[in-house]
């Protein structure tokens, strides 16, 4: 994860310093992309521990289309509480469009290519609903994903429109290419790039601190990923995901900006 280490740095040093609609303050880049090979490890940050329950978590609960923070907060995960109604709603976010947007499933539709038609170049799936953007608690930041087959490999891109380099983005490495892995196991593909696209990708002044000191860590080995192959991509549960050497540095707190 030299990779990330490298943005770190890179948006330390030559980044501007801009302020958002948090209020926090940020030090931000436009446009930055990163490449991880997901036959070479399951690219998971080792300079700081990753919780990587809550990744698998909320990786389940957007493919099952559930917009509601219970199923989270049950499995203990409570990474979208900030941004939920008194009735634990985000209003129709990710699993929504992902899986039914105006009737439509996005993931269905791209796994069918992925089985008859995996040269097709419209392998897509939007977040970004325009036409439901206000219902949104918080619209998208990771809003388009695309799938790509070459010699029997999958690869996946995605576009990120506000990246939060410490806290999230790690976590948007780590869920892309899992999701990756399982509709390649579903397609009977190997396994290709996850390319991360980023547009406003800022570090949160209040990060910079923890920024610096994860900069003073050397990254180990990348950890493994072994997924038991579910019936449909509908039927994964927690259990079907096992990390294996997953050796990383102690773990690093940081406020959320809301
Ligand atoms: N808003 C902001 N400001 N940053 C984000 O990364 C972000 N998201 C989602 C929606 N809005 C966002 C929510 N995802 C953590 C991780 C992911 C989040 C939100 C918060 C977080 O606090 N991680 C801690 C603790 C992990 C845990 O308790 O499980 C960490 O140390 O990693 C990005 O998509």
């Amino acid at each position: 994860m030299q990779t990330y280490l490298t943005l770190l740095e890179t948006l330390l040093t030559t980044g501007v310093d801009k302020s958002d609609r948090t209020g926090v303050g940020t030090r931000s880049l436009f446009g930055y992309q990163m490449r991880f090979d997901l036959a070479a490890g399951f690219p998971l940050l080792t300079t700081k521990k990753m919780h990587f329950k809550s990744i698998v978590y909320e990786l389940l609960w957007f493919l099952s289309g559930n917009t509601n923070i219970a199923y989270l907060n049950q499995n203990g995960v409570s990474i979208w509480d900030e941004w939920a109604d008194k009735n634990g709603d985000l209003g129709p976010i990710y699993g929504k469009q992902w899986r039914n947007w105006a009737g439509r499933d996005q993931i269905h539709q791209v796994l069918t290519s992925l089985k008859t038609n995996p040269d097709s170049r419209r392998m897509l799936v939007s977040s970004w609903n325009v036409a439901q953007l206000e219902e949104m608690a918080l619209p998208p930041c990771h809003v388009l994903f695309q799938f790509y087959v070459a010699n029997g490999r999958l690869s996946c891109q995605l576009y990120q429109r506000s990246a939060d380099v410490f806290l999230g983005v790690p976590f948007n490495i780590a869920s892309y290419a899992l999701l990756t892995m399982m509709m390649a196991q579903q397609a009977d593909l190997e396994l290709g790039d996850f390319v991360w696209t980023g547009g406003d990708v800022h570090l949160y002044r209040n990060h910079f601190a923890q920024a610096q000191e994860q900069l003073k860590r050397q990254p180990y080995p990348l950890p493994k990923m072994h997924i038991k192959r579910a019936k449909s991509i509908d039927d994964y549960v927690f259990e079907d995901f096992l990390l294996v050497d997953y050796r990383c540095h102690a773990a690093i707190k940081a406020p959320v900006a809301v």
